[in-house]
């Protein structure tokens, strides 16, 4: 038999080019274009292991992207490969019930504070978006408060952004999305007490949930203001409408029970992904068995997916979730965020909630709510960075990550980097 002649593998650029050539725009989510950040072309990425990946060029690079939160033990760990390799033996998909969705189910509900019953879904989209249906059919409302900077996955609802002034009702932030949907979406200033009680006060009676970062993810990291989340939870009580946290990024990684249990303010409904599926598409939605019970087949609000608490994935992610029970993986990764963030506090605004963080270089006064960054200064950041082998989002607008993999070497590597690079 003849043995399989491996292809010569393509340069960067001629991958590009193939790939410019079947996928829009070379890629399958925008951000990975690199784009923002003044690159021709991104690079592809052949392997991962632990705080590394490496290139189809032959790079190795320091990773604090680690695919935009998922990996908390970094890549390729060893305990979630096997339990994987093992999982997939056994098949791959089944559409009918496994018992690993509910050893995941458990999981979740003994981490997670306001959480008693939760579906598994495939993506953090998909969590959004049915988690806003449930709201809706709960409160027999249509109307949504949202926030500026704030991201829930591109599902019509959230592609909205403030119309004639914030506090309004929202217009559609991309072709292909019907005016009537957005119409319901009310975008707000994030950190803006007033102005979400004056939304809340101007639509109340229409309102079926405010929706929220609990830690804003998607704008650079930026903290709620001491009162903020209390103030959305008093006023949700006010007006009837459900508090939905939007933890895919904060939960498991700013605590085992993400950020309500770690700033104390529980929400109605919380959005989970990345983390809770091990790096596999796995995304869940929770909240009160009251709640959750209205989500068919025991109610009637209608939700579903093919691949939904996937063999694989709840195999990844119980391989993962089940470590995270163990307190000292919290202590170490606030530890080394810490020393990363002291490290980077003389060139800029440093923004940080347990192991997610942003730097803002150059920037002294705090980033509160979605702004104008300075692209430019950015691009120039992650292009150097970039050249000494770190690679870091390739927008200002995200997070960077550090994982259990991300030790001493690597965090003092990265600050001595970004010193190089900033002139200091
Ligand atoms: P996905 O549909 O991409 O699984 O999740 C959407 C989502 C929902 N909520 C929050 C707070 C999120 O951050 C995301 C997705 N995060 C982005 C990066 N910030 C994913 C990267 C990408 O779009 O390629």
């Amino acid at each position: 038999m003849s043995r399989s002649v491996k292809p010569t593998p393509l340069t960067r650029s001629a991958l590009w080019h193939r790939a410019l050539g079947l996928i829009p725009g070379g890629v399958n989510s925008p951000v990975r274009a690199m784009r923002g950040v003044g690159l021709d072309e991104p690079f592809f990425v052949a392997r991962g292991k632990g705080a590394h990946i490496e290139t189809t060029d032959g790079r190795r690079l320091l990773d604090w992207v680690q695919s935009w939160g998922p990996l908390i033990f970094g890549h390729a760990d060893g305990e979630t490969i096997e339990a994987v390799r093992a999982a997939a033996l056994e098949g791959t998909t089944f559409g009918a019930p496994t018992e690993r969705e509910v050893d995941l189910a458990q999981e979740i509900v003994d981490a997670v504070p306001s959480v008693e019953r939760v579906r598994l879904v495939s993506s953090g989209t998909e969590a959004a978006m049915s988690a806003v249906r449930l709201a809706r059919a709960a409160t027999r409302r249509d109307r949504v408060i949202k926030f500026a900077g704030c991201y829930h996955g591109h599902a019509d609802q959230f592609l909205a952004s403030a119309g004639s002034g914030l506090a309004t009702l929202g217009i559609p932030s991309s072709p292909g999305v019907p005016s009537g949907v957005t119409a319901d979406t009310v975008v707000c200033e994030y950190n803006d007490v007033d102005g979400v009680a004056a939304a809340v006060e101007r639509y109340g009676e229409g309102l079926a949930a405010i929706l929220v970062e609990p830690v804003a993810g998607n704008m650079g990291c930026v903290p709620p203001a001491p009162g903020f989340l209390e103030a959305l939870r008093l006023l949700c009580d006010a007006s009837g409408a459900l508090l939905i946290f939007d933890e895919v990024i904060s939960g498991f990684r700013v605590a085992r029970g993400g950020a309500q249990e770690r700033l104390g303010v529980l929400p109605d409904l919380t959005i989970l992904g990345k983390i809770v599926g091990g790096g596999l598409p796995l995304a869940a939605f929770g909240g009160s068995a009251e709640l959750m019970v209205q989500l068919a087949p025991s109610g009637s609000v209608y939700q579903a997916g093919t691949l939904s608490g996937n063999p694989l994935a709840t195999a990844a992610g119980l391989s993962v979730l089940r470590r995270l029970r163990d307190g000292a993986v919290y202590e170490q990764l606030e530890l080394r965020a810490a020393r990363l963030a002291d490290g980077l506090a003389p060139f800029g605004r440093v923004q940080r909630v347990g192991a997610m963080l942003t730097l803002f270089a150059g920037r002294d006064e705090p980033v509160e709510r979605f702004t104008d960054l300075d692209a430019e200064t950015y691009g120039e950041l992650f292009r150097g960075l970039l050249e000494r082998g770190i690679y870091v989002a390739p927008s200002q607008y995200e997070c960077v990550f550090p994982s259990i993999a991300h030790c001493e070497a690597e965090i003092d590597a990265t600050i001595e980097a970004v010193g190089d690079v900033l002139g200091r």
